[in-house]
């Protein structure tokens, strides 16, 4: 099988050699191939023009036996498309100049036109599909409405996000306003990423873990159903990421999505016997690619056996459990992406 075949049978839940393998954050800062890139180019540029988000997607994949692709963008362009003014500082979080506080600052949000603010995005799939053709799979994806709200209220990275979470409780009725508005935005966003040759996408909740599932209920999960509803018309494969979100996973079958990239502190053979029909993807913890790379061929292999004892295999691929940590060698991804190659 080829890597796209491999990743394509994987969604569909067909039999495979082995489980695909890719990694979230595969394209960051710890290749030195992206620090030049990032040396002559801005974060925006890089993320802006389809050609310097292509070269940075095609790093990991030019030394690493990966199945499939995730264009080069940010969960934070569409905080920027809506005018809340988003920036980077040198070896910093983000920051948005104009956050989310009051009925005001959302009425300001700049909705008009706000997906041709981010074309962009869909041009650089284009661009990567042009480039890999048929030879990988290729993921669009965006940020989860809940997670995006939190940026958009907080105003940057935070811990807790307690503004965010504050605000859910203060003023329901603007937070309910807001997440709908994302959510539409991102569904919009995900089915031009689709059209333009997207194979699968995939929602960053990174900070839902945040929320107990009762809150989660009442504000993440209505805005994820308005997004799977739109794409469930046109059959896309759809992962949803939760960090922390092990206390959800009840709960996340309602978000209608088609799999769930697991967090590392999730029981895989849990998540499948709750799940027996969804892909699951996951869930190598990425501190131990900062370890030694005999524990990490052993985790790996583990958990490849796991997949195979628990579904033959099928519906489940191989990845980490949060995005690679800066500073992460090199050496120990090929440890961890040559197991899961190597793995019959
Ligand atoms: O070059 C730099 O200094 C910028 C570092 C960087 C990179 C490489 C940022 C800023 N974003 C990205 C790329 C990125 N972000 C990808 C591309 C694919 C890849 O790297 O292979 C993806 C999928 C994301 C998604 C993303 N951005 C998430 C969700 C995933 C996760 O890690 O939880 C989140 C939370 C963000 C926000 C963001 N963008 C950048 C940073 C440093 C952050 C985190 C901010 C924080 O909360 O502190």
């Amino acid at each position: 099988m080829h890597s796209r075949e491999r990743f394509l049978a994987a969604l569909r839940g067909d039999a495979l050699d082995r489980p695909p393998v890719w990694l979230m954050r595969q394209a960051g800062r710890y290749l030195p191939g992206y620090r030049a890139l990032r040396a002559e180019h801005s974060f925006w540029d890089v993320c802006q023009k389809p050609e310097l988000s292509t070269r940075a997607a095609l790093e990991p994949l030019d030394r690493y036996a990966l199945d499939a692709a995730i264009v080069f963008s940010d969960i934070l362009v569409v905080p920027l498309a809506l005018g809340l003014g988003v920036s980077f500082g040198p070896g910093e979080g983000p920051r948005i100049a104009r956050p989310l506080r009051t009925a005001a600052d959302y009425d300001a949000w700049n909705l008009d036109g706000v997906l041709s603010r981010i074309d962009y995005l869909p041009r650089a799939v284009a661009h990567l599909k042009d480039t890999l053709k048929d030879r990988y799979g290729i993921l669009g994806f965006a940020g989860a409405p809940f997670t995006l709200f939190a940026y958009c209220v907080e105003g940057g990275g935070s811990d807790d996000f307690r503004e965010a979470r504050t605000l859910m409780h203060r003023d329901p009725a603007l937070a309910h306003q807001a997440l709908t508005t994302i959510a539409d935005v991102v569904a919009d966003l995900l089915l031009a990423q689709v059209d333009a040759g997207a194979d699968a996408v995939q929602l960053f909740d990174s900070w839902g873990g945040l929320l107990a599932p009762d809150e989660y209920r009442d504000f993440a999960l209505p805005a994820l159903q308005r997004i799977t509803a739109k794409l469930g018309a046109r059959k896309v494969p759809t992962l949803l990421f939760v960090r922390g979100g092990h206390h959800l996973l009840p709960l996340l079958g309602e978000s209608g999505v088609t799999g769930f990239s697991l967090d590392w502190r999730t029981e895989w053979a849990i998540a499948r016997s709750m799940y027996p029909g969804h892909l699951l993807q996951g869930n190598i913890d990425p501190v131990l690619l900062l370890g030694s790379p005999d524990v990490i061929r052993r985790r790996t292999r583990a958990l490849l056996e796991t997949m195979r004892a628990t579904s033959e295999g099928r519906h489940s691929i191989l990845n980490l459990g949060h995005g690679i940590l800066p500073g992460t060698p090199p050496e120990t991804v090929a440890a961890l992406v040559e197991t899961a190659a190597e793995f019959r």
